[in-house]
């Protein structure tokens, strides 16, 4: 126990409070086992909804005080909003119940609650036939139940009906604990369901449990609930001898809960709120997420340094030593966009304010200026806990306008870094507008390029009803300040601090108001933090993206730890604190893949892990993962050793490797960034997405796509040199050695070589990737001549090729074409009996020629040959770039029906990227 460090020693004692904390606490009243609590609920009455669609009454059967008393009448609404969307909405029929407010989440509001019940007896409406929706809704009166079908095959994809041999019972629906279940059938695959850290991979894993709470638990968190709350799950079946078919499941509801996927059910317990479920039609994955983000707003277009590299550690003490890292890396030579102060910049911890010994603002000016001039950017970290402090301006402009969070009408009461602090409502327009101000000064002040919310699930230190102790001040800082010094008691007096069902919060059935808010705290309009707990991130985003995007015009860029459904619109998500082990890196694919499918596409783990200090090793093997997240950045804890990239020589070699393909891949990246605004494609993809009847890979969490065609195949365990790597049919090239080829015939493992400084890439047949010649900064790496690569199916006779990029001026804050500043273009190519072609068609070019842009360099692989070739045309002149062939190598598939295949390089090309070109030429034999 001696060597734990500081921090580990904080989080151990953390759990040996909680665990103390329950063993005094009463017996939980649940166990994870299903029992079946009542009769369900009788439909008594069907009719049409006015606005197109139905709504009917359920009456419950039989009550019983299990958890609380049966809401006797449910009105339930059922609508197709789209052809490919239909929701199935549930609610007390006398009173309004919470829902996840309409401002936050805009939607389309079901018909109002009738005042006067009419009973109607017909029972036979057939909601199933609005014709050309692919989900057909049904349902049986007694029990209730409701179930959702494919209409194209008659696949059952949701269905509430239980049987005496199901493990679940029919829907309950109590003022505090609502439940529903579904059977599944066993080949469904599922994804989603978090945030969690998944220690079995992407696909749901059988009796794992899914608590849904965002909780800042660290220390403990493999399958607890963690940062973020996503009741979304997308479901994969790939039944025998039929196409695959994808479609996902919203469960819209913002309270606590427990889901219990068991394989063949899938069972909710949620502590509040309505059933709101969306049913998004698919049926590929990547429809799936288009229809979803299409609900919950699309993915936020990030600038163009968002991509670039992030350097960030808690525990920067003065400014000279944040001079000194950029100084290093650039000495390294290692790429660097953006330079992050975790806490350490700001006086006594206070939210926007500058230590004047450590960070004196002009010295601090003076290096913002320098790192602009050269296209760098600073962002610093925020925590919604604000200092209760008479002399902090940001405190008494908050007392003014009375923005926090309330409990007995007075501001509640909780400690975090600074000490004592209050808890902003953003729930409040006045917050928002108080927010939006603080925001304002503070970039009067340091003219940050974004903003990091961190703390926001919320954080507390202290749990319970506080107060500040006499004659005893509380420390703040990073040590001592992380114990809990007010003097406070649990509140168990309430049914919203004590609920009657436990859901498995941090893992331990803890109180739901363990150091976080008291869940019988106010806030704006009488709601409840007992409702509204998993979404005070979330409106912590929005509000500071309004103060972002009307301050600087420009596109913002937030970095959040707390998010939910929707969040994605607005901000970038890092996976919080996560550890400097093998496991971890492990855990970090699955996670970031998961934040694709939650509409979060911008997403990464700290690089080399938060703590503890990581090995040089694991080091290395993170940066070569690390390079690969869409958001990319290397951040430590304040009691872990300096561990940028350039702390070891091999780690800077390996950085230098990865990090040097990531610059070169950023117009890749970008344009990735720009598919998913527009569509919510996920930027880093789990393989399914591409090769979705491909099962091998449905369950696949080590290896991991960027965009459809780029595929990482990292090493991700001690002591390997060589990765064993799935590859789905077809043909793939390395991307750092383009001659080395694999082809799978029918889907194959590979045992490839990786050295220590070699991540494996790989791009697939039928693609055309967009690169640049990298650099140490985006702002250059950005303004390089652009190159092709295309890639045909080995040797085959008749091939196509695509791809397209994104270019646009990335300050703007909407990304789309047609504002003048934007470009967008195809790329093709086809080989036929021996013609290459290769051309773009481009749309508003005028963008990518004023800013002169042009490709220099084409690479055509796989064409069958041996090497010579006819005349290049291009726009039907010959040219007289220089022209190789190179032979390529099978390093994998060669065999009897493998042809000799070569590369076609052509250099000093000059094409402007902003003109639609045509070229071809005849392969010699
Ligand atoms: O309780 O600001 O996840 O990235 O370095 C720790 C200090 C508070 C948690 C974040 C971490 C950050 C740290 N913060």
């Amino acid at each position: 126990m001696a060597s734990l460090n500081p921090l580990s020693t904080l989080c151990l004692s953390y759990l040996l409070l909680l665990t103390l904390f329950l063993s005094l606490a009463e017996p939980a009243i649940t166990s994870s086992k299903s029992t079946k609590i009542g009769q369900g609920y009788r439909l008594i009455s069907i009719q049409d909804d006015p606005n197109g669609a139905i709504t009917g009454l359920l009456q419950v059967k039989e009550k019983n005080d299990i958890y609380g008393s049966d809401i006797p009448l449910l009105r339930f609404y059922v609508k197709h909003e789209t052809e490919s969307r239909l929701r199935v909405h549930i609610t007390d029929a006398k009173s309004k119940r919470w829902e996840v407010p309409y401002d936050l989440l805009p939607r389309e509001q079901p018909s109002p609650l009738k005042q006067n019940i009419k009973r109607l007896k017909k029972n036979s409406l057939s909601v199933s036939e609005h014709s050309s929706s692919e989900l057909v809704f049904s349902y049986t009166s007694d029990p209730f139940s409701f179930a959702v079908k494919r209409k194209s095959n008659g696949d059952t994809l949701f269905d509430s009906n239980s049987n005496e041999s199901d493990p679940f019972g029919p829907l309950v629906f109590k003022d505090q604990y609502l439940e529903i279940s579904t059977k599944l059938p066993k080949d469904a695959s599922l994804y989603g369901l978090g945030e969690n850290s998944q220690p079995h991979g992407i696909k749901l894993y059988p009796n794992d449990p899914y608590t849904l709470y965002t909780t800042d638990v660290a220390a403990i968190n493999l399958n607890t609930d963690l940062y973020g709350s996503h009741p979304v799950y997308m479901d994969l079946r790939n039944h025998e001898g039929g196409k695959p078919n994808a479609h996902g499941v919203l469960l819209l509801n913002s309270n606590g809960m427990d889901v219990f996927y068991k394989g063949t059910s899938l069972t909710y317990k949620i502590i509040g709120g309505v059933l709101d479920f969306y049913f998004f039609a698919g049926p590929t994955p990547l429809s799936v997420v288009d229809q979803y983000t299409s609900f919950i707003g699309r993915p936020a277009p990030m600038p163009y340094w968002a991509f670039g590299f992030h350097q960030c550690r808690w525990g920067y003490h003065n400014l000279s030593v944040v001079e000194d890292v950029v100084e290093n890396y650039n000495k390294a030579k290692i790429p660097l966009d953006v330079i992050w102060n975790d806490d350490d910049h700001m006086d006594g911890h206070k939210d926007f304010t500058l230590n004047p010994v450590n960070y004196p603002r002009p010295k601090l000016l003076n290096f913002l200026e320098r790192i602009h001039n050269i296209g760098m950017k600073y962002i610093v970290i925020i925590d919604p806990g604000i200092a209760v402090n008479s002399s902090y301006g940001v405190y008494q402009r908050g007392m003014a306008n009375d923005v926090f969070i309330k409990h007995e009408g007075e501001p509640f009461l909780a400690q975090v870094w600074p000490g004592a602090v209050y808890f902003p409502d953003f729930l409040n327009p006045k917050t928002v507008s108080w927010w939006g101000d603080e925001i304002r000064r503070f970039h009067e002040l340091v003219p940050v390029d974004g903003l990091w919310i961190d703390m926001n699930e919320a954080s507390n230190f202290c749990s319970g009803k506080c107060t500040i102790p006499t004659g005893k001040v509380c420390p703040s800082g990073t040590g001592p300040g992380w114990v809990c010094c007010l003097d406070c008691k649990n509140i168990t007096s309430t049914r919203w601090d004590d609920p009657p069902y436990k859901i498995n919060a941090s893992g331990l059935q803890a109180p739901i108001g363990f150091k976080t808010i008291a869940t019988s705290a106010v806030h704006y309009n009488g709601i409840l933090e007992y409702d509204a707990h998993s979404i005070y991130g979330f409106s912590q985003t929005i509000a500071t993206h309004k103060a972002l995007q009307g301050l600087q015009g420009k596109r913002p860029f937030i970095l959040t730890r707390s998010t939910y459904v929707g969040s994605g619109k607005y901000a970038a998500h890092w996976t919080g604190d996560n550890q400097g082990t093998w496991e971890n890196l492990r855990y970090s694919i699955s996670t970031m893949l998961n934040f694709g499918i939650f509409g979060v596409p911008m997403v990464g783990s700290d690089i080399c892990g938060f703590y503890p200090q990581p090995t040089e090793e694991l080091c290395n093997r993170w940066i070569e993962v690390g390079a690969f997240y869409p958001f990319s950045r290397d951040h430590a804890n304040y009691y872990s050793p300096r561990q940028e990239l350039y702390q070891w020589e091999t780690v800077a070699e390996s950085a230098r490797n990865a990090l040097g393909m990531r610059y070169k891949l950023l117009p890749y990246l970008y344009t990735l960034n720009y598919e998913a605004h527009i569509s919510g494609a996920p930027i880093a993809r789990p393989l399914f997405f591409s090769f979705p009847t491909y099962i091998e890979c449905y369950s696949l969490s080590t290896q991991f796509l960027l965009g459809s065609s780029l595929m990482i195949s990292p090493v991700l365990e001690q002591g390997k040199t060589e990765v064993d790597a799935l590859f789905p049919p077809g043909t793939w090239y390395s991307l750092f050695d383009l001659t080395q080829v694999i082809v799978s015939k029918d889907g194959t493992n590979v045992t490839l070589n990786a050295p220590l400084h070699v991540v494996n890439v790989h791009l697939y047949q039928n693609s055309i990737l967009p690169m640049q010649q990298g650099g140490m900064i985006s702002k250059d790496a950005r303004m390089t001549p652009f190159s092709l690569i295309v890639t045909f199916p080995a040797g085959a006779n008749e091939g196509e090729a695509k791809g397209n990029l994104f270019l646009d001026d990335d300050e703007l804050p909407e990304m789309k074409l047609g504002n003048g500043y934007s470009t967008y273009i195809d790329f093709h190519a086809s080989v036929k009996e021996g013609t290459v072609k290769v051309w773009s068609q481009v749309q508003e070019g005028k963008f990518a020629l004023d800013k002169g842009w042009v490709i220099d360099t084409i690479n055509v692989l796989g064409l069958n040959g041996n090497g010579a070739i006819g005349t290049i045309e291009i726009n039907g002149k010959p040219t007289n770039v220089k022209i190789d062939t190179t032979k390529q190598n099978y390093i994998h598939g060669r065999g009897d029906g493998e042809k000799n295949i070569v590369m076609v390089g052509m250099k000093g090309l000059n094409i402007p990227v902003g003109k639609s070109f045509a070229m071809t030429w005849k392969m010699g034999s």
